[in-house]
């Protein structure tokens, strides 16, 4: 029984070690001019395990009073984000198939305890673009449902260079990660997994 959801593609190892380093450099770019925070939940200010940066002209932000959002602005240095590099350009005009850029690149990190929660990506004002998610380091138990939390979910692997195109009905999947397996990666020198996600936000 197949139960991942129409439009989901997964390119295992879409990019190959020399893409991946060079990617892993425009993010180290990326972070020393917007750094990694620890974002919180709206209302009850909890702390989430994974740490956040983005870069586009959009960034999805969120904190206890504010909550879940896209702002312009990086919410602890109150500067712009930094462009999306030319790299996840190409890679997003190559595999959205979709005709205008993306606007938001969300940044995460993951330790080795870092999990995240089965939730929805619904923030974004438009659905009609794919999500479009990079994995780079250690790799994830990741796992994806259907559009209602109670629908059944698959879990597999992501490892480093997997690409996952999230279009048509799977754009509203639900999803999280379960887990990291720590040391599975040689790219990221002290361990863990970034996740890059392409999308966009305004009509
Ligand atoms: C499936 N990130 O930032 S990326 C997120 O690995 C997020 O960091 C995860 O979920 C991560 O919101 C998963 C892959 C992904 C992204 C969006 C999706 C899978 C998705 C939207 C719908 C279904
Ligand atoms: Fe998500």
């Amino acid at each position: 029984m197949n139960v991942f959801p129409e439009g989901f593609r997964h390119l295992p190892g879409y990019l190959d070690e020399a893409a991946q380093t060079a990617l892993l450099d425009d993010i180290r770019a990326i972070v020393a001019q917007a750094p990694l925070y620890t974002p919180a939940m709206p209302r009850t200010g909890k702390e989430m395990s994974v740490r956040m940066t983005n870069c586009g002209t959009l960034g999805w932000v969120t904190d206890k009073e504010r909550g879940y959002r896209y702002q312009d602005t990086h919410p602890v240095t109150g500067k712009p984000w930094p462009p999306i590099p030319a790299s996840l350009l190409d890679l997003w005009r190559s595999v959205a198939d979709f005709p205008d850029d993306p606007e938001a690149c969300l940044v995460n990190f993951y330790d080795a305890r870092a999990k995240m929660g089965l939730h929805q990506d619904r923030d974004e004002q438009v659905f009609d673009a794919p999500v479009v998610s990079v994995s780079l380091g250690d790799a994830c138990l990741f796992r994806v449902g259907g559009t209602k939390r109670s629908d059944p979910t698959t879990s597999f692997r992501l490892e480093s260079g997997d690409v996952v195109v999230l279009g048509g009905s799977s754009r509203l999947a639900f999803h999280g990660v379960d887990r990291i397996y720590p040391g599975t990666s040689p790219l990221l020198k002290n361990g863990g997994r970034i996740n890059l996600t392409l999308r966009r936000v305004t009509t």
